[in-house]
């Protein structure tokens, strides 16, 4: 791709007309192909989201696709991961689109309070090591209509926006800014990310219920710590940290 401005992201890749998903198929391959390697599909047909959820992945008119990324980083830091593509997909919606996305902590991406943009990662690790890190991006770029479930809570950049753009150039500033963010976040560490993440985050300041490993917790969402976590401030004024979640916010 003429846009794609990157050092090693997505210098691999593939590219499949019809997949069940791309990161089931990242998966298979991720031991046998360099770091960066990028899969890309025009259609899944088992797209997946988080806990078994299922992501709606039609033909030809969005972005599914997995990176495969082999960071030096202990497991407990991959949640970064998760947070360096979030804000790349904001960043590259605000160069193609010029306008203004959310951050939903911690991998939803909104756009007048409704979805355009799911991250899905995961990882194969050891104790003290990461084989593969797959970080799977779906986002609803040229789509038109949505099943009924998803009415009002789906959307796409062209129904917000009114504008038709190529894939390829979403696509090639989604991986240029990811570069960038990842290299940043492996030589300076999440701090450099930190006010990024705050700034663009939709959570932050409101209330919300967060349905964690540690059980139900219902409070406000005061900040994003130094490890990408989501501090809540519960109605007893005590503060948790979480490291992963599912967040409803009110009002959204
Ligand atoms: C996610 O899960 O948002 C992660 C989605 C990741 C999708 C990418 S596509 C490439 C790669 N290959 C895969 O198989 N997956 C990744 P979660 O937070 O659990 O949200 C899932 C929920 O979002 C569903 O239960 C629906 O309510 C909603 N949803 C499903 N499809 C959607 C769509 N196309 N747009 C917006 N919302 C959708």
């Amino acid at each position: 791709s003429p846009y794609l401005s990157t050092n090693f992201l997505g210098k691999y890749y593939m590219h499949k007309l019809v997949i069940d998903s791309t990161n089931n198929f990242a998966k298979e391959i991720a031991s046998n192909v360099p770091d960066g390697t990028v899969i890309i599909a025009e259609e899944q047909t088992a797209g997946r989201g988080r806990l078994g959820r299922s992501w709606i992945s039609q033909k030809g008119c969005g972005i599914w696709m997995s990176i495969i990324l082999k960071p030096n980083i202990q497991p407990k830091e991959a949640i970064n991961l998760t947070q360096l593509a979030a804000i790349s997909v904001v960043k590259a919606i605000e160069e193609v689109f010029h306008v203004e996305s959310k951050i939903k902590w911690p991998n939803d991406i909104i756009l007048n309070n409704k979805k355009v943009c799911g991250i899905l990662t995961e990882m194969s690790s050891e104790i003290d090591k990461i084989n593969y890190v797959i970080i799977g991006i779906g986002v609803n770029v040229n789509c038109d209509n949505f099943p009924e479930e998803l009415k009002g809570k789906a959307t796409s950049l062209y129904l917000e926006t009114n504008s038709k753009v190529d894939r390829k150039k979403l696509t090639a500033s989604i991986l240029n800014n990811l570069e960038f963010y990842y290299n940043a976040y492996l030589q300076k560490g999440f701090e450099y990310i930190r006010p990024i993440c705050i700034e663009k985050s939709i959570t932050i300041g409101r209330q919300i219920k967060v349905i964690a490993n540690e059980g139900e917790i219902e409070g406000k969402a005061v900040t994003i710590d130094n490890n990408g976590s989501l501090v809540v401030e519960t109605k007893e004024g005590k503060r948790l940290s979480i490291m992963s979640g599912d967040v409803s916010v009110r009002g959204l």
